[in-house]
């Protein structure tokens, strides 16, 4: 048994530092527990990022696959390289975005650098995104239209410093519970817990006062609220004088109080208690419930314009987006997908020259534009645009929407997929490239409040298994084998290059090395310098003018989106609908915690509330009943639940099922999919519909009754 060696769990973006060992047995990579010397969590840990990280469900993928006679079969690393390689050479020669490219927020810094590096520098692909757009994209493209630049400006110092925390869309107490943790003892220590939530989630539960809109009217929500700031005279008059643009504009475009309470279905008296909250020191952090619609930047906007109108920014207050996956952040600093490294705008001339530079290729090879975003992506796979298409810690099957076009889109084309476990897409894949998972890879995260920390490697990848910066690090070395320097990626020289490129720009961790993290644990961006950290962005209480935000202008600036309504409203023939929503001890689509011993824990399981059970009575067959949009019908169970509003139908995100009906409109703005309603009618089970309870109750993998 070794020493405990610091990391961080890869389970949330909550960044909470580990200390962990080589596992003794069990299927188990890793054996961890809270650090007490680490500045983000202080040894504080939750049991479902501890379970996953010690003892993982799924199916591990432990050497290359290769379909062969429509089978995927063992083939030996050479092969499977070889195969891509010689397929990406022959697609490109067709044009650069031939090759797309899906990337995710649960990659390395090290390794999301080296895959955006491939894919715009080596490649010149513009078809090249990661999962982050469909997670935390309505709130980048906010924060960068009313601030100049992307992240959350709070950090978690400013938790207990609040008075009052609206939770708008999020459920932390289940998704981030170790943040939750401290976001309730500040509200319990004479603060004021405010939930925004057409549910009664867990956190809901725990709240002061709980706020329910109908689904998908937050903006008409958010911008009754902020009418109500303005009529009440809630207004920080000085502080939008002073550092603020668009305000009166703002104004001027806002709806009656009344009209817009009703539009989201909630009593006029409610939308003011809101507007009240702002009155004193507030955060307002939100989630999917905000960022998944089509409206989610400029809902998200209008969360930050609050804030702005009533003076909350700064210490103890300001807008607090919660970012999902344990490096989404770094995945949008590193990873070139919208902007290049450091947030440089993709379309500035210096910057691209740059760019160019530093990677030593030419300036035509870099895409003009940094593409439709991940859905987009999928349709022009659909359209046979492009023939090859490349996955790296994503499983679009699942967790994408309308599935039933994901699926026949990468179908279509050449599949490579890079995992570590049998995921729904790898089953789809031409070849599988079999990847490192925690406690066996060296890199770096960065958390919700830009922290950014280690992980390390407790033990080396099983037999057949190479680290993603490794098989990234080889493809390249088929196919451009100019880009890297070496034939062998080094993490630490590949952080040192991405640091250097922040150099100066808005995302700045010029002053952050392996070498500092190992004495330090976590340091903030922006960190220009080898000695001290971020605090709150923008803001420097030493200066005359403590407030410079990276607008042209240097004042933060209003929006003025009204309220549209979401894009499949309800009618007659599907008259319900559907959300889609975590659950405590699952993640994600679910690919390590589905088959978990202890059952799937109603992975499929709809919740609705007892009078909608009770107005389609005829759908149901013991228990049963089948969901149905205009793009899929899945059988599920049915529980019924008054914690969910009359009219909703909820279903976990943990399982393949909710998106084959979810569909496919995003936000224009952000690229961002409305992935939390469509339209759904019930039906009784007996129309011969897949039932996916039924075949995994034949194949014995979990232990429904
Ligand atoms: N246990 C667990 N934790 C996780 C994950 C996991 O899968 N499991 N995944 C991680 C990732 S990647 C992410 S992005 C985060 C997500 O974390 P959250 O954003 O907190 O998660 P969700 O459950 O998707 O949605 C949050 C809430 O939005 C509400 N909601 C639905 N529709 C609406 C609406 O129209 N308006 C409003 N105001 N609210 C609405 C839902 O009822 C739900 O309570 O969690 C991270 N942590
Ligand atoms: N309806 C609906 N759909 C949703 C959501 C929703 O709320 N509702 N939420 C959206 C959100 S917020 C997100 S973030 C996405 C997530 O969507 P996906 O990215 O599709 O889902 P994950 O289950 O997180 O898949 C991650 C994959 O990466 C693999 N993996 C993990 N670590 C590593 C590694 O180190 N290396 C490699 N190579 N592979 C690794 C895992 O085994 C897994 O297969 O889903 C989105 N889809
Ligand atoms: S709160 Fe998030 S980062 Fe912390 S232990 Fe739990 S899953 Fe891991
Ligand atoms: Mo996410």
């Amino acid at each position: 048994m070794t020493d405990r060696e610091s990391t961080t769990c890869m389970r949330c973006a909550v960044g909470c530092g580990y200390r962990q060992r080589d596992a003794d047995e069990g299927r188990g990579v890793v054996d961890v527990r809270g650090d007490e010397a680490h500045p983000t969590n202080g040894g504080s840990t939750c049991s479902r990022g501890v379970r996953e990280t010690v003892d993982p469900g799924g199916e591990r993928v432990t050497e290359p696959l290769i379909r062969r006679g429509g089978e995927l079969r063992p083939a030996d690393w050479d092969t499977a390289l070889g195969t891509v390689a010689v397929r990406i050479i022959e697609a490109l020669r067709e044009g650069n975005d031939n090759v797309a490219v899906l990337g995710s927020g649960q990659q390395t810094n090290e390794a999301a650098y080296a895959l955006g590096k491939l894919a715009r520098g080596g490649f010149g692909t513009r078809y090249y995104d990661a999962n982050t757009t469909l997670c935390m994209a309505s709130a980048v493209r906010a924060y960068v239209q009313a601030f100049g630049s992307d992240a959350p400006p709070p950090t978690y110092e400013d938790v207990p410093e609040a008075e009052t925390h609206v939770i708008w869309g999020a459920n932390p107490k289940i998704a981030h519970p170790v943040l939750y943790r401290w976001i309730a003892d500040s509200a319990g220590d004479g603060g004021e817990l405010i939930v925004v939530d057409p549910v009664e989630s867990e956190t809901a539960a725990d709240a002061d006062l709980h706020v329910r809109p109908e689904p998908g009217t937050d903006l008409a929500l958010a911008r009754a609220a902020l009418a109500a700031a303005v009529d009440e005279g809630l207004v920080d008059r000085e502080f939008v004088e002073r550092h603020t643009e668009g305000f009166e504009a703002m104004v001027g475009s806002l709806p009656d109080v009344d009209v817009a309470a009703e539009t989201a279905g909630v009593p006029a008296d409610r939308v003011s208690e809101l507007a009240a909250a702002f009155d004193s020191r507030t955060l307002v952090y939100w989630g999917m419930g905000v960022n998944q619609s089509v409206q989610g930047t400029g809902t998200a906007r209008s969360l930050i314009d609050l804030c702005l109108a009533t003076g909350n920014l700064g210490p103890g207050s300001g807008p607090f987006s919660l970012t999902g996956q344990a490096n989404s952040m770094g995945n949008r600093v590193c990873a070139s997908k919208s902007s290049w490294p450091g947030y440089r705008a993709f379309d500035d001339v210096a910057d691209r020259k740059a760019i160019a530079r530093e990677w030593g290729v030419p300036m035509t090879r870099l895409p003009d534009s940094s593409g439709p975003g991940f859905v987009r992506i999928v349709d022009e796979l659909a359209r046979g645009n492009v023939d090859v298409c490349w996955t790296v810690a994503t499983n679009p099957v699942a967790g994408v929407p309308d599935s039933g076009h994901v699926r026949a889109a990468l179908e279509d084309g050449f599949l490579i997929v890079q995992d570590a476990f049998r995921s729904d897409t790898a089953e789809l894949a031409d070849v599988v490239l079999p990847a490192a998972t925690w406690g066996e890879s060296e890199g770096t995260v960065m958390n919700m409040e830009r922290r950014v920390s280690r992980v390390t490697a407790a033990r080396e990848p099983p037999e057949g298994v190479r680290r993603d910066v490794d098989i990234i690090g080889a493809v390249a070395d088929r196919v451009v084998p100019e880009l890297f320097e070496s034939t062998r990626l080094d993490p630490e020289a590949l952080f040192d290059e991405v640091a250097a490129l922040t150099r100066g720009t808005t995302a700045d961790f010029s002053g952050i090395s392996y070498e500092r993290l190992a004495e330090e644990l976590a340091v903030r961006w922006p960190a220009p310098d080898a000695d001290g950290e971020g605090g709150y962005r923008y803001y420097n209480e030493d200066d005359a003018d403590p407030w410079s935000f990276r607008t042209d202008s240097g004042r933060a600036r209003f929006s003025n989106a009204s309220h549209e309504g979401v894009p499949e409203p309800i009618d007659a023939e599907y008259p319900l609908t559907l959300t889609t929503g975590r659950r405590p001890d699952a993640y994600n689509t679910g690919v390590r915690t589905r088959m978990d011993a202890d059952g799937d824990g109603g992975e499929t399981t709809a919740r609705l509330h007892p009078e909608t059970i009770a107005d389609n009575l005829t759908a149901f067959d013991r228990g049963r009943t089948v969901v149905e949009s205009r793009r899929s019908a899945v059988a599920v169970e049915a529980t019924p639940d008054a914690d969910v509003p009359p009219g909703l139908v909820w279903l976990p995100v943990h399982n393949p099922a909710a998106n084959e009906l979810t569909l496919s409109a995003a936000d224009p703005e952000s690229a961002e999919p409305n992935l939390k309603q469509c339209a759904v009618g019930l039906s009784a089970p007996d129309r011969g519909v897949a039932d996916p309870v039924d075949e995994r109750r034949a194949s014995g993998a979990d232990s429904l009754p």
